[in-house]
């Protein structure tokens, strides 16, 4: 089986910062594949792993710098699926789009399936539960070396909502994601592998990932930790979007209509030094990071600074 063959990596102490990931003098735009059912805006799209090879793709080609393939939805209320059924949908997209020479992201809370992802050629480790959900994913990116994004989480789909009870989000979440990057890093992950994301809509209400979204800057640095670590934004169809875009009605705005904003969105956090930001539509993105990095690069030289 594909998960027994130890991952052939060098140690992860001689390796450069954020190993074997695209270089861009602005944020990188990560694609998402979603092999599910079930996920809440392109769930059953991609069910066929031709299909959702062929999407991931299409992604690189509109711009993504990394594809990232997920087989779990981690829609609010979602059921889990088994190890081997996520193994079964994502590890044939994930080889063809590698052999292609894709850089994948691997998107995934099980250390098995991120083992056999690691095999099958993904180049990172997406874990939205930062480690949580399975104690050994820290040992299994520590002995592959590779990158690893630290998502801010509290719970599987099915009980997020009830976990959403913060006093100061921002230094809630800060001093929890600190604590998940100290236990990667105990495990031995290398803090320069390591990318860390406020896991918008994970365990939070609309206005923690506002909240959050405006604190962006002060996420990269973590209490206790001595470093300041690549942010990934993840904010692409969520409902927070729907919600603020409602109808006069209410009703929200729906999924598949809230790209124009996400786009906004994704321009805002690359202004705010955002290193990669993930997205279902690639090109209105793709765009929205250029014209970041150059807003950026016009007023580092005015002396103005960045907002904190
Ligand atoms: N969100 C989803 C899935 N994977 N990964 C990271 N790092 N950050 C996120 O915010 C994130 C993620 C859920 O969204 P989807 O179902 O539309 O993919």
């Amino acid at each position: 089986m594909a998960g027994d063959t130890p991952v052939d990596r060098e140690p992860s102490r001689t390796r450069e910062r954020l190993s074997g990931l695209p270089r861009q003098p602005r944020a990188l735009v990560m694609g998402v594949v979603n092999v599910t059912p079930d996920s809440f805006s392109d769930g059953g799209s991609w069910m066929d792993p031709q299909a959702a090879a062929q999407h991931g793709r299409e992604l690189a080609e509109a711009g993504a710098d990394i594809v990232d393939v997920g087989g779990e939805s981690t829609r609010p209320g979602a059921q889990r699926i088994s190890a081997a059924e996520e193994l079964r949908r994502v590890i044939p997209v994930i080889r063809e789009l590698a052999a292609a020479g894709l850089c994948v992201s691997a998107d995934t809370t099980r250390s098995a399936v991120a083992r056999s992802a690691l095999d099958a050629g993904a180049s990172m480790v997406n874990d939205v539960s930062g480690g949580l959900a399975d104690p050994k994913m820290a040992s299994v990116v520590a002995a592959a070396g590779v990158p690893y994004v630290i998502t801010h989480w509290r719970a599987h789909s099915a009980d997020m909502y009830g976990k959403a009870v913060y006093g100061d989000v921002v230094a809630d979440v800060r001093a929890e994601l600190g604590r998940r990057v100290a236990d990667a890093i105990a495990a031995g992950v290398d803090p320069a592998q390591v990318i860390v994301d406020p896991g918008l809509g994970f365990a939070k209400r609309a206005e923690h990932n506002w909240a959050l979204l405006a604190a962006l800057p002060q996420l990269a640095r973590l209490p206790g930790l001595d470093a300041r670590f690549p942010l990934l934004v993840g904010a692409s169809r969520k409902s927070f979007i729907g919600r603020l875009l409602a109808a006069p009605d209410g009703t929200p705005r729906a999924f598949t209509d809230s790209d124009d904003a996400t786009i906004a969105l994704s321009a805002l956090a690359a202004a705010a030094g955002a290193w990669c930001v993930r997205v279902h539509a690639v090109p209105g993105n793709a765009d929205a990071v250029r014209v970041a990095a150059r807003w950026r690069e016009a007023r580092s030289g005015t002396g103005l600074g960045w907002p904190r």
